[in-house]
């Protein structure tokens, strides 16, 4: 454990993660500095702090405060090119992301789970296999709850979704198992480029060693290039061939093959749809499975988890039309995915803030498949010349109009997706606050006839 007391500790980002740390600091007997880019007046509800001693560093982040502290906690949002970060880190003062402060205090051994798609879902389908199996497991990191509100408390296991942001600040943190899912181009609004967003990902293996275990995606040869250097033992999971050791799909069976002993697992007992779910499924097996829990144990509780919210989620069926609500599509990858597990004709709904992906991918996945799309929020532009020669393209200035649009074009037997490979920043708070206005909006459609 660290020792904080009397340490000037400046917390950035005044987000979900930067108050957790503050509290954190707090509780440990730091003077904290709390440094966000948006104003004091955006932020009402932070006067409280400042009545606990905190010192409100609103509206940018002064260079001074940054260069005058003992340590520099950092929220994942928050890049460590910010000219205050990178001030201080001339002076020397240590800049450690959240997960980092949190890992020094964490006793309990840690699955990391990361990868471009897929982190959400299968950190819960790990929480589910290890509630099961009488485990009191700490489910969180970027998923919603920061690592760091773990600390307080006894855990036998720590599940944690980790993000690429979460991993660039790291320097101790080391996980029992490390999950990388796959990769595809993601972020980069944040990353120079591909290669930097990579590096990133990369760091999950940086301290993992001996008997820590990499759980590795052997269909996705950038996922074992990552992992060629991790000086750990690999297990790996593949829905194309058949491992002579590891978790395999083969026809519509799992085969989990360790130790010399075989184990199938009917893959039509699940709740959860689509080939990126099995993908999901097969990686969250293998930690327990290694750690002895007892596969019917494990099997039961994957097969009982029926999916998070605002993930091809089924929202209702009108006028003979599916509508699907994809809004954690937030990357051209998620999309091409999730369009793979509909059939023609789809109205696509996309768009939002811009995170610099490859919309040709896009284009690729959307032909004979899409046949209107849809575009919402500021990278329309972008998609519409990536897609316009392949697909009839439609503008809606906001999401409700987008669905009274995709009711009008969508045929009997069609289905509607918002799946917008884009973040919601632009024009909502976040993927689930996108999610749920979509919802709002369909379920007060009025089937056609009744109009
Ligand atoms: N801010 C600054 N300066 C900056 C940038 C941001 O002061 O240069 C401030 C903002 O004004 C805001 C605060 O930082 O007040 C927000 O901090 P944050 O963006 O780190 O957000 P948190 O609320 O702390 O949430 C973060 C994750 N957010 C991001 O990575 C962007 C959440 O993941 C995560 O659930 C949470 O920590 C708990 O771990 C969200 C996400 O979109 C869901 N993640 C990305 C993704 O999944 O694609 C990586
Ligand atoms: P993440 O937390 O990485 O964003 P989620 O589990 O929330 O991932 O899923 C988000 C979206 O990503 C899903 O709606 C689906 O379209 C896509 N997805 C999920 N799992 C995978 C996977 N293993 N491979 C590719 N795409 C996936």
């Amino acid at each position: 454990m660290a020792a904080y007391d009397g340490q000037q500790v400046v917390v950035v980002g005044a987000g979900r993660t930067g108050l957790a740390l503050t509290a954190f600091f707090l509780g440990r007997g730091a003077r904290v500095v709390l440094s966000d880019s948006r104003s004091a007046a955006e932020r009402p509800e932070l006067t409280a702090l400042a009545n606990q001693g905190v010192t409100l560093d609103c509206g940018g982040h002064s260079p001074e405060l940054f260069v005058a502290a003992d340590l520099i906690a950092i929220s994942p949002g928050v890049p460590l090119t910010l000219p205050a970060i990178v001030a201080a880190q001339r002076q020397g003062v240590p800049v450690l992301g959240e997960i980092e402060v949190a890992c020094r205090e964490l006793t309990a051994p840690l699955v990391a789970i990361t990868g471009t798609n897929g982190k959400s879902t299968t950190t819960c389908l790990l929480g589910e296999v290890f509630s099961a199996w009488g485990k009191r497991s700490f489910v969180g990191g970027n998923l919603g709850t920061p690592l760091i509100e773990a600390v307080d408390e006894q855990w036998d296991w720590l599940l944690a979704e980790i993000s690429s942001f979460q991993l660039e600040a790291i320097d101790t943190f080391r996980p029992r198992y490390g999950l990388l899912l796959n990769l595809s181009p993601d972020h980069l609004d944040r990353y120079p480029d591909l290669d930097a967003y990579l590096a990133a990902k990369q760091q999950l293996f940086l301290n993992m060693a001996d008997d820590d275990v990499a759980v590795l995606n052997a269909d996705d040869p950038q996922v074992l290039a990552l992992a060629e250097a991790a000086d750990c033992r690999k297990v790996l999971f593949s829905s194309r061939r058949l491992l002579a050791e590891g978790m395999s799909l083969l026809g519509d069976e799992l085969v989990w093959r360790w130790a010399g002993e075989e184990t199938r697992f009917a893959a039509d007992q699940l709740q959860l749809c689509g080939s990126h779910n099995l993908e999901n499924v097969m990686a969250a097996l293998i930690p327990p499975l290694l750690e002895g829990c007892p596969t019917k144990t494990a099997w039961s509780a994957v097969c009982a988890f029926s999916g998070l919210e605002h993930r091809m989620a089924k929202v209702r069926e009108l006028d003979g039309v599916a509508w699907y609500n994809d809004s954690k599509g937030t990357n051209v990858g998620s999309v091409v995915k999730s369009l793979a597990g509909l059939s023609a004709p789809v109205t696509l709904i996309a768009g939002g803030r811009d995170k610099g992906g490859d919309y040709g991918l896009l284009a690729e996945a959307a032909v004979g498949k899409v046949g209107h799309l849809i575009l919402i929020g500021e990278a329309a532009k972008r998609i519409r010349t990536a897609l316009e020669d392949n697909v009839t393209c439609h503008q809606a200035t906001t999401l409700e109009e987008a669905v009274c649009l995709a009711q009008q074009l969508t045929p009997c037997g069609g289905s509607v997706l918002l799946s917008p490979a884009c973040s919601s920043f632009d024009m909502f708070n976040s993927y689930a606050e996108r999610g749920e206005v979509f919802v709002q909006a369909v379920q007060q459609l009025i089937a056609k006839g009744e109009g």
